[in-house]
């Protein structure tokens, strides 16, 4: 199946990773809208306006099976209104609130970390996830877009301020702490490492493994198009929305994981 990755920026790469590692014999193609980065400042209606736009473009121009949106910024406001214009499956990345939510009761002091963007903290839905999932725990929220900023630097090849990543996690360092925490934004995963030195005591969860059963679940229902032969597998089709230096520069690791030159898509 033609499977379509969308971010705003690089945080998809972390998707893309275990679903192609789940997954194999899939074409992908990877879209990230650099031209309105970063999405968590962008205001709700004009994210769902921009979204369903450059969506309904892509999928005009190019032959899409299924949508996956690595962006809980967007997913957590602009699904409804996507799966409406859209007839193809559209898979959705939301904090993964109930996995850590278990996982601190049966291991943990039940106190559970969502670190996200400022847009995903602040979104109703991710109130919903916690008053479902979480409502018996503590549960502390940090959002902030730097982080992801370091996440796309570091994928550019430069070194991370460990410094200043300390700072910016001071509030959860210590025995107060949460013992789990989500990474509740696509980009964090690429900071694992990063994250696991400046909070040592906590679990770090992501919604990676399960965006991966996710879509497995999805490709067993649909009807495969032709253009399946795992013989004929090509090269990963990547796409910006703006032809910039940084880019260029980010689309190396692509380039290093089987995705072909980048291109540029403007809807
Ligand atoms: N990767 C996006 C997310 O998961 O929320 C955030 C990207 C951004 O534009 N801030």
């Amino acid at each position: 199946a033609n499977i379509l990755i969308f971010d705003s920026g690089m945080g998809g790469l972390s998707v893309y990773r275990e679903v192609s590692k789940t997954l194999s014999g899939h074409q992908y193609l990877y879209l990230f809208d650099n031209a309105c980065f970063p999405y968590g400042e962008l205001g709700e209606s004009r994210l769902v306006e921009r979204v369903v736009e450059l969506f309904e473009a892509f999928v005009a121009r190019h032959s899409v099976d299924i949508a996956i949106i690595a962006c809980n910024t967007a997913s957590t406001h602009v699904l409804p209104a996507l799966r409406q214009r859209l007839s193809i499956p559209v898979v959705g990345v939301v904090p993964a609130i109930k996995p850590a939510a278990e996982y601190s009761r049966q291991y943990g002091k039940g106190h559970i970390g969502l670190l996200a963007t400022p847009g995903t903290v602040s979104r109703r839905y991710t109130a919903e996830l916690i008053q479902s999932f979480a409502a018996d725990l503590q549960v502390s929220l940090l959002g902030t877009t730097e982080l992801v900023k370091m996440a796309e630097d570091k994928l550019s090849g430069a070194p991370i301020d460990m410094h200043r990543l300390a700072q910016i996690l001071a509030p959860w360092r210590g025995p107060q702490g949460p013992d789990t925490i989500v990474l509740g934004c696509t980009h964090f995963p690429l900071l694992a490492d990063e994250l696991s030195c400046c909070l040592p005591q906590a679990r770090l969860i992501d919604s990676g493994a399960a965006i991966a059963r996710r879509v497995a679940s999805l490709l067993l229902h649909s009807t495969p198009a032709q253009h399946d032969h795992q013989a004929n597998i090509e090269p990963g089709q990547l796409f910006c929305t703006e032809m910039t230096q940084k880019a260029r520069r980010q689309a190396g690791t692509f380039n290093e994981e089987g995705f072909d030159a980048l291109r540029c898509f403007v809807p």
